[in-house]
């Protein structure tokens, strides 16, 4: 991989976005290099949770690579859209939680990257946006159905139609983020995080994140129905004895994962 390093241990793996001259901006290279990466996560049972960052303190990913972009005809602008859109949708839907670690700018595609992980945590230095419209375009990578489904109708179309940059304490408090942490803490904090999620049962994690994306988009009934379902089959896995039988017994649990 050229614009991406990866790491795994003990069950985290973590993306680096890695174009650091370029603010880690998002190019065809990055797209393609990200699906190979979920391909290869997607694949490896041992990983219970991914982070995904930008390399450098600067930036977490400063939007599409404007000058790739600038080039596009409609017919290329539709094939990179779906291009992006896929690479999201496949991380948005990983089986493992997918956290977004952002340090600094994460404007247009990057924080239409950020929108597609199941939580950001924000160091201070964070500044958000979809300035899209500046550059007389609209999102392309989901930004404007994932914005406001995550904060807001309202405060999404004051956002994509100002253009305007947010900065993390702003985007803490439209519930944008999680949490605004000092940037040298940032990765203790992630780590915490992935420390808990690694070390609990992966199967009824994953369920509980397909009940919440799939759910989003049915009526209510509909999305109840869908959680018994999966609340249910966790009463095929070895983890549901496990881990009640633990607290009865009142012990750590040891969960295996199936
Ligand atoms: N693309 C390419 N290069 C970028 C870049 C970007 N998005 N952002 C920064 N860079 C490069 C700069 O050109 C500069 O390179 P050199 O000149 O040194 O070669 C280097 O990174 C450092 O940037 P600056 O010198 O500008 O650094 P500053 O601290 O002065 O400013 C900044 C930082 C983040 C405020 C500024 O760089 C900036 O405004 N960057 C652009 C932010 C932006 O507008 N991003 C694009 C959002 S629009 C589509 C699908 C999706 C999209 C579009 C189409 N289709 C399906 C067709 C998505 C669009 C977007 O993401």
């Amino acid at each position: 991989m050229e614009t991406l390093r990866i790491s795994n241990s003990d069950g985290v793996a973590r993306i680096t976005i890695s174009r650091e001259k370029a603010l880690n901006a998002l190019n065809t290279q990055v797209l393609d290099e990200l699906n190979v990466a979920i391909d290869e996560i997607d694949k490896d049972k041992s990983i219970r949770v991914l982070v995904i960052t930008g390399q450098g303190e600067k930036a977490f990913v400063a939007g599409a690579d404007i000058k790739e972009i600038s080039d596009l005809t409609s017919e290329t602008a539709k094939a990179f859209a779906e291009k992006g859109q896929k690479v999201f949708r496949r991380l948005e839907v990983l089986k493992c939680p997918v956290i977004a670690a952002v340090n600094g700018f994460a404007l247009g595609g990057g924080l239409e990257l950020a929108l597609s992980c199941d939580f950001i945590v924000a160091s201070e230095n964070a500044i958000f946006g979809l300035p899209e419209v500046t550059l007389g375009l609209i999102p392309g990578f989901g930004g404007t159905q994932r914005l406001s489904r995550i904060v807001s109708p309202s405060t999404a179309r004051r956002l994509i139609y100002t253009g305007e940059k947010l900065d993390a304490k702003k985007a803490y408090e439209i519930g944008l983020v999680t949490e605004v942490v000092p940037q040298e803490e940032l990765f203790k904090v992630v780590d915490k995080i992935t420390g808990k999620i690694s070390a609990l049962a992966p199967v009824a994690i994953a369920h509980a994140k397909e009940a919440i994306d799939r759910g989003l988009d049915h009526i209510l009934d509909e999305a109840l129905h869908l959680e018994r379902d999966f609340f249910a089959s966790l009463y095929r896995t070895k983890d549901v004895r496990e881990g009640t039988r633990a607290f009865i017994e009142k012990r750590k649990p040891n969960f295996v994962g199936a």
